[in-house]
C-alpha cells in the first residue's frame, strides 16, 4: 500500500457543554483501531493525544458566555502543528475527537502546505459564529471559522484567513440548521447534499456528485461527525437528530471515497462514550474508518 496511517488524539470537549466526547479516542482505540487498520497492510503510528488542559467544572457545564474560545484556540493550534506534520511526513493524519471544533486544527494543518478538498459529514452545518449561535457552543462554529468567517482568534489560528476555499467544500447528512445559520450557509457557495438529497438521489449518486466536485485536487479531507449517522447506530452522541444516515449508507459512502484513492486524512468527531451503548458508536466509527481506508467485502 505504501502509505503510512498516523493516529492522533485530541481529547477536548470544550466546544460543547456535554462532558464525556473527550474520551473518544480512549473509545476508538480501545475498539481496535490500530489493529484493524495494520491488517489492511497499513504501517500505523499512535502519536498519542495532543495536549488538552483539563476542563474542571464537574459534570455538564451550562452553554453560554464561557465557551472556552482560548482553550480551544490553543488546542487547535497544536492540532494544526501535528496536521501539517504528518502530511508533510507522508502520512495519513487520522485525528480521534473529541468535539468537532479540533477540525478547525486539523483541517488548516492537512492544508498548510496545500489545498484539500473538504466534505463534511454531519447531522448540523457547523456555520455559525458567535453572533448568529443560540448556544454559543464552538462546536457548532468550526466550518464557518475554515472558510474565514467568525471570531478573528478562530479564524485565524495556525495561519491567517480562511483555510478552504467555500468551492472545495462540500457538507452531507445535514438535518438541523439553525435559521440564521441555513441563511449564512445558503450564501455561502458551499455545495450541501442533505438528508432529503440522499434519501431521493441516492447515497451513490451524491457521493459520486461530491467527488466530482474535487475531480482537479488531489487531496480530500473528510470530516466526520459521528451523528450524521442515524441515532439508532450510533446513540453515543451528544446532539442526536432523527433521520440519519444508515449503517449501508455510511459504509458506501466510505467505500466510494476509498476507491478515489484520494483520502489524504480523516476525522472521527464527536464519540461520547457516557452516552453511548456498550461502545457501539465507537466500535461503528472503527468499521467506517477501515472502509473509507480501503477494506473491501470482495
Ligand atoms: N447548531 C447547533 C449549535 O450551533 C448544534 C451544533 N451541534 C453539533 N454540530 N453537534 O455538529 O449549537
Ligand atoms: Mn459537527
Ligand atoms: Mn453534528
Ligand atoms: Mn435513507
Amino acid at each position: 500500500m505504501g502509505k503510512k496511517i498516523r493516529i492522533i488524539g485530541v481529547p477536548m470537549d470544550f466546544g460543547q457543554h456535554h462532558r464525556g466526547v473527550d474520551m473518544g479516542p480512549a473509545a476508538l482505540r480501545y475498539s481496535g483501531l490500530a489493529s484493524e487498520l495494520r491488517g489492511l497492510g497499513y504501517e500505523v503510528e499512535d502519536s498519542g493525544d495532543v495536549l488538552v488542559p483539563v476542563r474542571d467544572q464537574g459534570p455538564d457545564t451550562e452553554p453560554g458566555p464561557k465557551n472556552y474560545v482560548s482553550e480551544i484556540t490553543r488546542v487547535c493550534q497544536r492540532v494544526y502543528d501535528a496536521g501539517k506534520q504528518a502530511i508533510k511526513e507522508n502520512y495519513i493524519p487520522l485525528f480521534l475527537g473529541g468535539d468537532h471544533s479540533i477540525a478547525m486544527g486539523t483541517v488548516g494543518g492537512v492544508s498548510h502546505d496545500g489545498p484539500t478538498g473538504l466534505i463534511w459529514m454531519d447531522a448540523h452545518g457547523d456555520f455559525n459564529t458567535s453572533e448568529t449561535s443560540p448556544s454559543g457552543n464552538v462546536h457548532g462554529m468550526p466550518l464557518a471559522a475554515l472558510i474565514g468567517e467568525g471570531e478573528s482568534s478562530l479564524v485565524n489560528m495556525g495561519r491567517n484567513g480562511a483555510k478552504v476555499d467555500p468551492d472545495q467544500v462540500v457538507l452531507m447528512g445535514i438535518r438541523d440548521l439553525d435559521t440564521k445559520e441555513r441563511n449564512r450557509l445558503k450564501q455561502s457557495g458551499i455545495t450541501v447534499y442533505t438528508m432529503r438529497d440522499i434519501d431521493e438521489q441516492g447515497i451513490s449518486a451524491v457521493t459520486h456528485k461530491a467527488l466530482m466536485k474535487f475531480v482537479h485536487m488531489k487531496n480530500i479531507h473528510i470530516s466526520v461527525d459521528m451523528d450524521v449517522m442515524d441515532p439508532a447506530e450510533a446513540p453515543g452522541v451528544g446532539t442526536p437528530v432523527p433521520g440519519g444516515l444508515t449503517y449501508r449508507e455510511a459504509h458506501l459512502f466510505m467505500e466510494i471515497i476509498a476507491d478515489s484513492h484520494k483520502l489524504a486524512s480523516m476525522d472521527i468527531v464527536e464519540i461520547n462514550p457516557i452516552l453511548d451503548q456498550a461502545n457501539r458508536t465507537a466500535r461503528l466509527a472503527v468499521d467506517l474508518t477501515v472502509s473509507a481506508l480501503g477494506k473491501r467485502i470482495y
